[in-house]
């Protein structure tokens, strides 16, 4: 059994690995030459726990290797990113691409499998693509849709313990592709339909955009009323079938930040409460904002100069380096556009270096500011203590105060 991956980012490289480590002859593939070139060396190009000692041995074994291009094999997997456009429109362009990619090398009895966060109709759409290059090929190979739902951080856990729902466009296509992922995958795999499978993964995430939505939208109440959020969901949830998320400073990452506008933008009458969730979440980052430059401008009139703020974190959630859709990086943004002539000093503890914000640790941050708005609760934070002398303002509850 021979399978290209088309995609060797945060998901289709750990797969791909995987995958191999399973016994299948892998062919990785991705149009960065660079990272095509670190995986063939068995060096890791992303950030996930415990999967460098298996990238080396399946690359050492010759279980998988890295390409710039496809190669003829049994199965072909899109694992490439779907980004949105302007006005929230998904971009499906990176997987027609990829798709197009393989095209000159399907070969009768082969799976084509998308993992790839689509909207609804893609792998029919990408199915006329394929048809439209090589009608010969008209029901001859198994089309299917099975996204991705691992956790980043856990993936080598969830790859293999999460159940899977696998939609074909034929149940042939499904059996199929569940035979391929029965190799690795430990869980349940749930065979439907390519269009059931393709929502069910824009529901997963939007269900936990709306369910984070609730909680900071009575972050926002509460504030108003005087009442702590925090003490309020931990006593809400002590109901037994009440479980409310925590508020943060909005919903950030290339996933639930992004997948419900697959939804709304093909829904619109009838996502009403999909797009208010988004609307809640990202309006939760700008009153963050506000309470920031709120804070320094009372301070100021207060005590007749300037304040020293501390934004403490910037990547979208606790103890990784991911800065995509932060709102901890947009509202740092925007504080800092708003008074150019402020003493504003930026923690991020995960990454070493940023090209707009000069970093500075966050013990002397914290040592030396006025105003602390903690906007991402890494693990270094908690480590530091609550100081009556400062203005604290704790919207991911660090100190649950
Ligand atoms: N967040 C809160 N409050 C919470 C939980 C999370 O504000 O109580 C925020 C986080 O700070 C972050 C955002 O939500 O900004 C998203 O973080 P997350 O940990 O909920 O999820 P992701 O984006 O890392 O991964 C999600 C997962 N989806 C679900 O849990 C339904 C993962 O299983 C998916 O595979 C992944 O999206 C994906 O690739 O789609």
């Amino acid at each position: 059994m021979k399978a290209c991956f088309i995609g060797l980012g945060y998901i289709g490289l750990p797969t791909a690995i995987i995958a191999a480590n399973s016994g299948i002859d892998i062919v990785g593939v991705d149009i960065n030459a660079e990272v095509v070139e670190k995986t063939q060396r068995g060096k890791l190009h992303i950030l996930e726990p415990g999967l460098q000692p298996m990238l080396k041995r399946v690359v050492d074994s010759g279980k998988l290797v890295a390409r710039t291009t496809p190669v003829p094999s049994d199965a072909f997997f899109i694992v490439v990113p779907t980004p949105f456009k302007e006005n929230h429109l998904p971009d499906i362009s990176f997987v027609e691409a990829a798709t197009r990619s393989v095209i000159p090398f399907l070969q009768e009895g082969n799976l084509f499998v998308i993992e790839s966060t689509s909207p609804v109709g893609t792998t029919e759409a990408m199915a006329g693509v394929i048809y439209g290059e090589r009608p010969e090929l008209k029901g001859k190979i198994h089309i299917a849709y099975c996204p991705e739902r691992v956790l980043p951080g856990n993936v080598i856990y969830e790859l293999i313990h999460n159940d899977r729902v696998i939609g074909g466009l034929t149940d042939d296509a499904a059996n199929k592709a569940a035979s391929f992922y029965a190799h690795f995958v430990l869980g349940t795999l749930h065979k439907t339909n390519a269009r059931t499978a393709e929502l069910c993964k824009l529901v997963e995430n939007s269900s936990r955009d709306v369910q984070i939505a609730f909680a900071n939208e009575l972050s926002l109440i509460c504030d108003k009323a005087g009442i702590n959020v925090w003490e309020l969901i931990a006593l809400a949830n002590k109901h037994p079938r009440v479980n409310i998320l925590q508020p943060g400073c909005g919903v950030g990452g290339h996933c639930i930040a992004v997948d419900p506008y697959f939804i709304t933008a093909a829904f619109p009458q009838e996502s009403k409460l999909i797009a208010t969730a988004r609307q809640v979440n990202n309006y939760k980052a700008e009153w963050c904002t506000e309470k920031v430059k709120n804070a320094m401008l009372k301070f100021e009139l207060l005590n007749g100069r300037k304040p020293k703020v501390a934004l403490m974190g910037l990547a979208f959630k606790p103890d990784i380096d991911d800065l995509r859709e932060s709102p901890s990086k947009r509202i740092a943004t925007q504080v800092m556009q708003s008074c150019n002539n402020a003493d504003i000093m930026v923690v991020e503890p995960n990454i070493d270096q940023h090209k707009v914000f000069k970093l500075t640790d966050y013990r002397e941050a914290y040592d030396r500011a006025d105003i602390v708005a903690f906007l991402t609760a890494h693990k270094q934070f908690k480590t530091l203590e609550w100081r009556d002398n400062k203005i604290i303002l704790d919207f991911c509850g660090l100190f649950k105060k």
